[in-house]
């Protein structure tokens, strides 16, 4: 067994990007530049964007914060976006979900530039991403093919069980993982609440992708010996034990499950720092005109 330590790998990808900021410098260049619009006060959601933030100071990005409070209207967020379109300065930006129940978060990922959609949650970058032309990928995918890709893991004709259909990872994961590319070319099958006998369908799995948010779903008994496991969930469970009165947990049982895996991602310390820094690569890219021109 050998542990995909997501933390480790994005330390490399992020020096990596500090190495390329220099290269900027030295040409003189744009110096990359995220803006991140947080509504409210969300612990998790602030927690998410400070973690950003700091990445992108990390790697020698610039880095907007822009905090309206939680009664900001609908008509008023469209505006703090359309002046992200518009300002030349911003590379690109997020919108971080999930926001205030009074607010179309639809109509927001709508009304984003899908040039500056560094998320790539815009329709105009899932659909590009559905039919392989360039686009930016969304980041939880984006940060598990390149957790694949640089741990040299096969893909080719292996049976993929993703367990979950969100628009953000489990239908994309899907998408990217049966796509003719370098990390792909496997045989997908998705899951979700209403698949029959869900234990019977992973068992199958060479790689299983958890992305369902229910804590220790997956156990040793749903796992084929030597299968490869990536553990999306970030699920909060109570500990009177820890600082914070709670601790993170996956979707996978890791105690049970680590033993008859080939690979397996940590909870936390896998997926989630990957999300992080595929939003740096993205931000790159749209600084350099990569995706769109
Ligand atoms: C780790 C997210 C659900 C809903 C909205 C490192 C992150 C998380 C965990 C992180 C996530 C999850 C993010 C760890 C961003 C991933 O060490 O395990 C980093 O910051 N994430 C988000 O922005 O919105 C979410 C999950």
């Amino acid at each position: 067994m050998e542990i995909i330590d997501g933390n480790k790998l994005a330390k490399t990808i992020k020096e990596e990007l500090a190495q390329e900021v220099e290269q900027i410098k030295a040409n003189g260049g744009k110096i990359p530049h995220l803006a991140a619009v947080l509504v409210g006060n969300d612990p998790a959601s602030q927690s998410y964007v400070r973690s950003k933030v700091r990445s992108c100071e990390m790697v020698g990005f610039e880095s907007t914060m822009i905090t309206p409070d939680a009664d900001v209207s609908e008509a008023e967020l469209l505006d703090i976006v359309k002046q992200l379109n518009e300002n030349p300065e911003i590379d690109g930006f997020i919108v971080q979900l999930p926001l205030p129940a009074h607010i179309d978060a639809e109509k927001v990922t709508l009304a984003i530039d899908p040039k500056k959609d560094v998320d790539g949650f815009h329709p105009q970058n899932f659909g590009r991403m559905a039919l392989g032309l360039p686009c930016y990928l969304p980041a939880t995918p984006f940060g598990i093919i390149t957790m694949l890709d640089r741990y040299g893991i096969e893909t080719s004709g292996k049976h993929c069980v993703v367990l979950g259909r969100s628009n953000i990872v489990g239908t994309p994961i899907s998408l990217l993982l049966s796509r003719k590319a370098k990390v792909g070319n496997c045989t997908v099958t998705i899951t979700h609440s209403r698949t029959k006998n869900i234990g019977e369908e992973l068992r199958r799995a060479d790689i299983i992708v958890a992305a369902i948010g229910i804590p220790h779903f997956v156990k040793a008994n749903m796992v084929k010996d030597g299968a490869v496991v990536i553990d999306v969930g970030i699920n909060r469970v109570d500990d009177a034990t820890a600082k914070r009165g709670y601790r993170l947990v996956g979707d996978v049982d890791y105690a049970e499950v680590a033993p008859k895996s080939s690979f397996i991602t940590p909870v936390p310390g896998g997926v989630g720092p990957m999300t992080v820094t595929s939003l740096l690569l993205n931000t790159l890219r749209a600084s350099r005109k990569e995706v769109y021109d």
